[in-house]
């Protein structure tokens, strides 16, 4: 790939649109613009009305152009915006116009790439950006935003400088006498590395609320068979999504499908009832149902009768069917009737409140992705080796914190490998 090349892409959905957007990316791209536009003395930034044409004079379309000068552009190259109408023929045929004018289509994340060589964004901006376009409810947006807006990569950037420093004292330790350094340097440096791994451990002990935050909520609702389960779905989903029966294992299979709770992105699930069964299919259902339930992030136990039961954190329970049930014995247990709707918006507040419980605090949660789970548990482990094996030797305690500091680096990008950048930059779609 070759980074000078001029590139373009529909920054934009693709489909029938009001209008689109055509992003170019290279070096001068003044003159091109003046040509297309039509205008000369143009000024960056300025939105400009055109009639694009072909190099035939034959008019594709009638545009807004914009002209952003390097470096102040999401490149940081020269950029043009051409503002189409957002119909595919349109865009095809601009698309074919641009290939003739010696630049070529970008590959997915290129623009990023681009942002991120000219020093505009690092890795960690990057996969906020990242989680920015994937955001589908009001939390994600929020989260993913702090990301890219540089939260996380300010966190990361502290982290690594003091891990710079205390690695720089330590060597320092064994070229100077005492008297030169700092007084107590070495219980500092070795105090400020155990802080470093607590902290480090504690943000990795949040990936599961950046994980929900980012893929979703995981609830699930099970129970033996017939309780009511696929009725109690439907009512929080508000629409017949599962088949209901009186039939004693009419689910056989896990049914999810995504809502909204407050912002939050709920991917909810519907599980095969449990029970003995020599059925083999059924039985695949409920062991399903068990790989579900241990990944669940909230659990809704669904009975059908007034048990008394023991309610685990991170479950709910719920005695289904009241209407038939003439007891209220269990004050740990939320009753609803899901065929009258009875008792649902209770249900519903428990629900936030166990939601709020885990997700509210994720004000300090990084945005993990597996890319950057993986190297600040590298970070992670080489502080523990530096600061619970340490015997005396600055020598080995110096190379563990600076390989903790490089992993670090690698989630910055301050330190690129070909892997990493390729990881970062592929989850992009095209025009970004
Ligand atoms: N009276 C009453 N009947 C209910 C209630 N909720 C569900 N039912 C009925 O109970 C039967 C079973 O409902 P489902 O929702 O299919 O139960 P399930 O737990 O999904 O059952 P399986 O998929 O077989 O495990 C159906 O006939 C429902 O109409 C309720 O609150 N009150
Ligand atoms: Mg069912």
């Amino acid at each position: 790939m070759n980074n000078n090349d001029t590139i373009f892409a529909l920054s934009s959905g693709f489909g029938k649109s009001g209008v689109a957007v055509i992003r170019i990316s290279g070096d001068n791209l003044q003159n091109f613009f003046q040509q297309i536009s039509g205008h000369k003395n143009t000024e960056p930034r300025h939105a400009y009305f055109c009639n694009l044409r072909d190099d035939a004079g034959d008019l594709i379309d009638q545009c807004i152009v914009i002209y952003f000068a390097a470096p102040a552009s999401f490149t940081g190259e020269d950029i043009i915006e051409i503002h189409t109408h957002g119909a595919p023929a349109v865009i095809n045929k601009i698309f074919e116009f641009l290939s003739t004018q010696n630049m070529r289509m970008a590959e997915p994340g290129e623009f990023s790439r681009r942002a991120f060589l000219n020093g505009k964004m690092d890795l960690s901006d990057i996969d906020g950006l990242a989680a920015l376009l994937d955001a589908q409810t009001d939390k994600q947006r929020q989260f993913a935003l702090k990301s890219m807006l540089g939260g996380d990569s300010e966190k990361y950037n502290d982290w690594r400088n003091q891990m710079i420093e205390i690695a720089a004292y330590s060597a320092a330790i064994l070229d100077y006498d005492a008297d030169n350094l700092p007084q107590n340097i070495s219980e500092k440096i070795l105090s400020k590395a155990k802080e470093l791994f607590q902290e480090i451990n504690n943000s990795l002990s949040h990936y599961n609320i950046s994980r929900a935050i980012t893929h979703g909520f995981n609830i699930v609702l099970c129970g033996e068979t017939n309780v009511g389960k696929s009725s109690l779905f439907n009512r929080l989903v508000g629409s017949n999504r599962a088949i209901v029966s009186n039939t004693p294992g009419t689910t056989r299979d896990v049914i999810s499908t995504q809502i909204d709770i407050d912002g939050y992105l709920v991917n909810l699930c519907d599980t095969a009832g449990l029970r003995e069964t020599n059925d083999e299919i059924e039985q695949i259902g409920i062991d399903r149902t068990r790989t579900e339930t241990e990944n669940a992030d909230l659990v809704l136990h669904i009975y059908a009768d007034d048990t008394n039961t023991q309610t685990k954190t991170n479950e709910i329970t719920v005695i289904n069917k009241s209407d038939l049930i003439k007891t209220r014995n269990n004050k740990n247990a939320i009753y609803t009737c899901a065929e009258s709707g009875d008792g649902i918006d209770t249900l519903l507040s428990a629900i936030r409140k166990k939601m709020h419980n885990i997700l509210d605090n994720a004000e300090n949660t990084l945005v993990i992705n597996a890319r950057t789970y993986k190297l600040l548990t590298d970070a992670k482990y080489e502080l523990e080796h530096a600061t619970q094996k340490f015997d005396g030797n600055y020598d080995i305690f110096a190379e563990h914190i600076r390989a903790a500091a490089d992993s670090i680096g690698k989630i910055l990008g301050t330190i690129t490998a070909a892997d990493v950048m390729d990881a970062t930059f592929s989850q992009l779609c095209l025009g970004k």
